[in-house]
Order: C-alpha cells, then sequence, then structure tokens
C-alpha cells in the first residue's frame, strides 16, 4: 500500500509507461507516447502527484515506482480479469454500446462482476495514495464505477471523472442491463467531463431517466442525506501538444522523410492518407469503399493518386476486431488487385505502429488527410495533422461523428454513411485551389494551436478546484 500523501491523484486503466524486456531479459519501464501523460506529465511534476493504473500486462505485481519525475502506483490484473474486465466488458461491452452500437455490444454477466471487482480494486488503491483533502482524476469508460466507490471509501476528496468516449443517446445506453449502476457510480464524482455538449447531454438525460435526479445546464443535484450535492457534468473537448506536432514538423529530418515517403509512392499529385487504430468505429470500410468507388468511375487514377493507409494494430484478442481486420484486408486486396500497377499501388496498406516522428512526416506528406470516423469521443489524428501543417497547406475531410468537427470547422465535414457525399468530398479535396485550402487550414490553426492539451486539463483540473471550494 502506497503512503496516504498525494494531492493529486490520476487514475486510469493504464499506467502510462511500457514494460520493455531486452534481448537479455532484463526489463525496464519506458514511458509511452499518448497523449494524456503528455497533457498531465507538467501538472504532475508540479504537485505531489501520482498515477494509479495497470501495467498491461496479466499477472505480474510491481511496487510503486518513480518513471520520468511521475510516482506510478500499479493495480495488478490476473489474466482472467483481463479477459472478463477489460476485453470483456471494456472492450466487447462498454465500446460497442457508446460507439452507437455499430458492432453488437455482448452483455455477460460473469463480465460485470469482474468490472465491479476491477473497479473496487482501483478505487481501494487511489484512496490509499490520496492525502486528505486530495483531488483525484478518473479517466475513461473502464472505471465509471471508481468515483462513487471513491467517495464511500474517501467522502474528503475532490473527484474528477473524464469520458474519453461518447455518452450514447438514451435509447441506446438503455440496453445496458447495469445501466442504473453505472450512472450512480459516475454521479460520485463532483465533475464530469465529456468530449461534446451532446455527450454531456445524454448523460444528463439518462440521470434524470433512471434516476430522477434533476439536471439543469451542466449541472445535476444529487440527493445525498438530508440534503444534497451538485455534480458538474460539461464538455470538456481534449486536444494535443500542438507545438510539439508543429515543431517535429518543422525538423529538417522529418521533411526530408515526408519527401522521401512521396518519392518512395512514385511522386504522386496526391497522396491521401488515414491513420487510425484497425478498430471499426473508425469507419476505414467506408473510406475504402469511397476510394475503391473513385477508382472504379475513372474519377481518380492510380499513379496520379495514392492512399496510404495506416492501420495500427489494436485489440487483437477481442474476436470483432480479428473479423474487421480480414474484413479491411480483403477489401484492400480487392482494390490494389483491381487497380494497381507494376509500378504503382492504389493502397499503401500499413498495418503497423510509427514512430511519433514517422507520423509527423506522414502527415506532411498527405496532401488530403482522410478521417472518416463513424463515432468518435473526439480523434485526436485530425487535431494531429493540422498541427504538423505549419506550411498552411493540406486538406482535412472530416466525419461529423467525430467530437473534433465541433471545432474544426473549416474541414470538409462529410457524412461517412453516406458514400457518395464522401466520394463528391473526396473529389473536392483533389481539385480545391490552393487559396481556399490556406483558407481552411489556417481557421483550423487558430483553432487547434490555440486549445491544446496543456489548456484542456488545466480549464478540468480548475472547474475541479472550485467544486471543491463550494
Ligand atoms: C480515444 C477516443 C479520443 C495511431 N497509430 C499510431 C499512433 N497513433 C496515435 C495517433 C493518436 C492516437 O494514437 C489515436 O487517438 P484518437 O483520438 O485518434 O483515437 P483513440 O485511440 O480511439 O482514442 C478518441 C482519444 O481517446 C483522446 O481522448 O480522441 O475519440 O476513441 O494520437 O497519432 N501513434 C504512433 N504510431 C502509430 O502507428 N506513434
Amino acid at each position: 500500500m502506497a503512503d496516504a500523501s498525494y494531492d493529486l491523484v490520476v487514475v486510469s486503466n493504464r499506467l502510462p509507461v511500457d514494460r520493455v524486456v531486452d534481448r537479455k531479459g532484463d526489463a525496464s519501464w519506458q514511458t509511452s507516447p499518448g497523449g494524456l501523460v503528455t497533457a498531465l506529465q507538467p501538472v504532475m511534476r508540479q504537485a505531489d502527484a501520482a498515477w494509479v493504473g495497470w501495467v498491461g500486462q496479466p499477472g505480474l505485481e510491481f511496487e510503486p515506482f518513480d518513471s520520468d519525475g511521475v510516482h506510478l502506483i500499479p493495480v495488478s490484473l490476473s489474466a482472467i480479469e483481463v479477459e472478463q474486465y477489460y476485453e470483456g466488458f471494456s472492450n466487447d461491452t462498454l465500446w460497442p454500446l457508446y460507439h452507437d452500437v455499430i458492432a453488437p455490444p455482448r452483455y455477460h454477466r460473469l463480465w460485470w462482476e469482474s468490472y465491479v471487482e476491477v473497479n473496487r480494486r482501483f478505487a481501494e488503491a487511489a484512496a490509499g495514495a490520496a492525502a486528505d483533502g486530495a483531488t483525484v482524476w478518473v479517466h475513461d469508460y473502464q472505471l465509471q464505477l471508481v468515483p462513487r466507490l471513491l467517495r464511500e471509501a474517501r467522502p474528503d476528496l475532490t473527484i474528477g471523472f473524464f469520458n474519453h468516449i461518447p455518452f450514447p443517446p438514451y435509447g441506446i445506453y438503455s440496453q445496458l442491463p447495469w445501466r442504473t449502476q453505472i450512472v450512480d457510480g459516475l454521479l460520485g464524482a463532483d465533475v464530469l467531463g465529456f468530449q461534446r455538449p451532446a455527450d454531456a447531454g445524454n448523460f444528463q438525460r439518462a440521470v434524470r431517466r433512471l434516476l430522477g435526479h434533476q439536471t439543469k445546464t451542466g449541472e445535476i443535484r444529487v440527493p445525498e442525506g438530508d440534503g444534497e450535492r451538485l455534480v458538474t457534468a460539461k464538455a470538456f473537448p481534449i486536444s494535443i501538444d500542438s507545438a510539439s506536432y508543429e515543431s517535429m514538423a518543422r525538423l529538417p529530418e522529418v521533411q526530408e522523410r515526408a519527401r522521401q515517403i512521396r518519392a518512395d509512392l512514385g511522386n504522386p499529385r496526391v497522396v491521401m492518407l488515414g491513420v487510425d487504430r484497425l478498430d471499426y468505429t473508425k469507419g476505414i470500410a467506408h473510406r475504402l469503399k469511397a476510394y475503391g468507388e473513385l477508382l472504379g468511375d475513372g474519377e481518380l487514377q492510380v499513379g496520379d493518386v495514392v492512399l496510404v493507409q495506416v492501420a495500427s494494430p489494436s485489440r487483437e484478442r477481442v474476436e470483432t476486431y480479428r473479423l474487421l481486420r480480414d474484413e479491411v484486408e480483403l477489401t484492400v486486396g480487392r482494390i490494389n488487385g483491381d487497380y494497381s500497377s507494376i509500378g504503382h499501388q492504389a493502397i499503401s496498406y500499413l498495418h503497423h505502429g510509427y514512430p511519433r516522428e514517422e507520423m509527423a512526416a506522414l502527415y506532411l506528406a498527405a496532401d488530403v488527410m482522410l478521417v472518416t470516423a463513424l463515432r468518435d469521443g473526439m480523434n485526436l489524428v485530425a487535431k494531429e495533422y493540422v498541427a504538423s501543417r505549419y506550411d498552411e497547406d493540406g486538406i482535412l475531410v472530416l466525419s461529423e461523428f467525430a467530437g473534433a468537427s465541433d471545432e474544426l470547422k473549416h474541414a470538409l465535414l462529410i457524412n461517412p454513411h453516406d458514400i457518395d457525399g464522401l466520394k463528391a468530398a473526396m473529389m473536392r479535396a483533389v481539385e480545391m485551389p490552393e487559396p481556399e485550402r490556406r483558407r481552411r487550414m489556417r481557421g483550423m490553426r487558430k483553432r487547434v494551436m490555440a486549445n491544446d492539451v496543456s489548456k484542456w486539463s488545466s480549464r478540468f483540473l480548475a472547474e475541479l478546484g472550485e467544486s471543491g471550494a463550494k
């Protein structure tokens, strides 16, 4: 058990480190390059702070340790818990349910029991680490019961929760057999953050329907004892470390790499790019369909245009993801078989993860960035593309169903289900004159450069501070 001495405790499913074992069998910790780490590291270094989370491998137990100036408190999960709490309830029940049932959610009582048990363990670890009157910031759908469990154990704490994925409309949410427990779990927090105002609205409606509590814009009255407690529920759209993407893109070696990528692709007139975790929410199949049809219609020609699709491996032990990979790769194979020539590929398909510098080079090399998510909390890729384009060129085709579309109104906004509309937007992107490209990119860059991830975390923590002072 850690000392109960930290003024700020962050709780997320994964710790911001990966355990890497070298050839000699020696293990060490490497900070994972995710956005949340970047967002929180400065705050965590300043405050007396700890981070509670799982190390990403089953069955291993570790003592708390320091890494990169942050105190880490590992929570261990058994192999069966990884299967039931993580791959099962989190990724095969909540994930599809919260993303508009694009894939059918599976409801298993054993998965739920495991979710409850693991949430209890995370809450205990956080309660054990938090100093008297400390602030605890819980992250994401894997840990929705933690706010209530924490409040019961430690009424002195100020508790925040941020949901990185959408919160679904009540008509969908109400499928969940444990819908009341989850809403009640979340209401243990003082501040609930969502990506979009619509998500916060969906949550408040679920609260009214299931618990009958009164809500009014951004505030929920939760009866407690003889009185009531006010819970804030509103949007805090997440962002990226925008300046770091811009400075990466300005590095001469990254620019050289971008030129090299275009040359390796045969210097086509137009490079289109998709970058996604291989996930059914990202609309990869819709994008491929539209692109394939444009080649088939003769509107686009291989050699003149190429689509680079980075599909980074994701959740490969969940069956829906294995099936998706087969489906995407079958479609890529068909399109390449039908339209590629010996010298020119229609689609350059990459099922790998890449270093951040390589991503920045890809963003720079791409004339058209395709973000066609069917549902996405925010979509950081869209913002990374914009932040990298310090040259103020490049076109973003962006789904209305991604949270990023609330802010990036200068993108070409599309409904990915409307294949003809998507094709028309792709053609408009290919043909767009330079002045219009620049005007749009400048508009988007204003937003992304000004609203970066450190603004996001300070806004959330400030709101939490105010609620604690009430
Ligand atoms: C969830 C929500 C919300 C991808 N491939 C590689 C790589 N990536 C990086 C991207 C980006 C991140 O992963 C993906 O972020 P997204 O926001 O696009 O999507 P999710 O993973 O689904 O994230 C989402 C987010 O949480 C934050 O709240 O925006 O809606 O679903 O940063 O660049 N990075 C590297 N190599 C890869 O191959 N280095």
